[in-house]
């Protein structure tokens, strides 16, 4: 199943560093293991590969142990691109360490500059609007300024809340297509897909919902088989990758790739 006006070319991705080890996160479940986390991570990236995207793979950055999860650090956009402001400070770095690869591949390329923060975790791009999620990581003076920096490329973009406890709005959402969203029953709770048409993850495989729809596939964290069959029936077709590593960093599938 795909739609027409989301297929996507190409992907940035960037490969783990040792230093994975110092990354965020909110609760200490393991130590994140580099030889199982690159493993995951070039099936990750064989699988968007598959679909005919060229994979722009980035090096390691030991320095910034979540550099990895390079979602967080761009919003990519038919016109252009904006580089975000991370709320973690730690991470603030790695936005300047992605620019020059952006900058190859965009030739508009626009900055928040703060005083406020967001990160492309809190972001849903759908066929009509840009929804971002208010979350401890995105505040309200950035999704101000993100609002002033794409309305002239005519995108709307509306405020929506994480739920408590979640690190970002699309840790428990994604987008399976230009009207389909799968989302997590408590934050469809909050009524902000409304109008959409919502498919919910399977209750206590809530981690599934941080999926991501790359042309004919739906990457998804392996081991929430109840949502893979669902997703299944709903004609998509799905590939169970190994999120265990990136898990214990509270990332998954979305956090990994620019997709554009
Ligand atoms: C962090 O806390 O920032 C990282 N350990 C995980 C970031 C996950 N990114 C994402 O969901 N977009």
């Amino acid at each position: 199943m795909t739609d027409p006006t989301f297929e996507f070319s190409r992907a940035i991705t960037r490969r783990p560093a040792a230093s994975i080890t110092d990354g965020l996160r909110a609760e200490h479940i393991g130590t994140p293991d580099l030889a199982q986390m690159q493993a995951a991570h070039d099936h990750y990236v064989a699988t968007l590969k598959q679909t005919c995207a060229e994979v722009i793979e980035l090096p390691p950055l030991e320095d910034f142990p979540d550099a990895v999860f390079v979602e967080d650090t761009t919003l990519c956009l038919p016109q252009g691109a904006v580089m975000m402001r991370p709320g973690a400070p730690s991470r603030m770095g790695e936005v300047a360490q992605m620019e020059p690869a952006i900058r190859k591949v965009y030739d508009n390329v626009r900055q928040i500059k703060g005083p406020g923060h967001i990160e492309g975790g809190d972001i849903l791009v759908t066929c009509r609007e840009i929804l971002v999620g208010r979350s401890d990581r995105t505040d309200a003076e950035g999704v101000a300024e993100l609002t002033a920096i794409v309305a002239d490329w005519g995108h709307s973009v509306r405020e929506v809340f994480t739920p408590p406890g979640v690190l970002h709005f699309k840790t428990d959402c994604s987008l399976l297509d230009g009207e389909t969203i799968l989302s997590t029953k408590r934050l469809d709770a909050s009524g902000c897909f409304e109008g959409y048409r919502v498919l919910h993850v399977a209750d206590g495989e809530e981690a599934a919902a941080n999926s991501i729809r790359f042309n004919q596939f739906v990457l998804s964290p392996a081991g929430f088989p109840r949502t893979a069959e669902m997703l299944r029936k709903n004609g998509y077709e799905v590939v169970e990758i190994s999120n265990t590593e990136c898990a214990k960093l509270d990332g998954g599938m979305s956090c990994l790739s620019l997709r554009f």
